[in-house]
């Protein structure tokens, strides 16, 4: 049966750094990107950068305190690939729908994430290795 959870594609790939204004520095100066969009996200405990406007950004992500989950990404795996990001048209009813196929969801209901966006969680070792987040936009007011 097709699912009638809508993916709209990649909203963002993101990057764990340890030192973000380093990381920005090679963005900027060495990649020639404009300079990004800073933001604290309180309730992930990280600090982001995003590069580039609407789908297919860049994000760069460091922890606020060592008890983040990012924290403890940089100390196991180093800086690299930390999540792929799905745009999607409605996150509760994909939500639903994935917890009824058995997805291995870190968040049954949407939190807060970066831009004010409502985001869930799939743990990496159900998604082929890679920790994917869902997110659906603020709408346009
Ligand atoms: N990508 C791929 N694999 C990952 C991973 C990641 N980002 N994070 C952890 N793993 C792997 C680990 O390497 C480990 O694998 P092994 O068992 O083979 O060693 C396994 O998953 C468990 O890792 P862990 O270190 O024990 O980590 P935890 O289980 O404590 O936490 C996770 C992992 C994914 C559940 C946790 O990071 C989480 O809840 N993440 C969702 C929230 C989040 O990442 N927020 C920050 C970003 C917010 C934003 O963008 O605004």
């Amino acid at each position: 049966m097709h699912p009638t959870g809508k993916a709209k594609g990649l909203e963002h790939v993101a990057i764990a750094v340890k030192d973000l204004e380093v990381a920005v520095q090679y963005y900027v100066d060495v990649l020639g990107f404009a300079p990004p969009e800073l933001e604290v996200v309180a309730e992930q405990k990280v600090r982001t950068a995003i590069f580039g406007h609407g789908m297919g950004r860049i994000e760069l992500l460091c922890p606020t305190d060592p008890s983040s989950s990012v924290a403890k990404f940089l100390e196991k795996r180093g800086e690299g690939l930390h999540h792929v990001c799905i745009e999607v048209d409605d996150i509760v009813a994909t939500l639903a729908e994935l917890k009824a196929k058995g997805a291995q969801l870190l968040d049954e209901t949407p939190k807060i994430g970066a831009g004010g966006a409502q985001v869930a969680f799939i743990h990496p070792k159900g998604a082929h290795g890679v920790l994917t987040e869902l997110r659906q936009g603020p709408r346009a007011h």
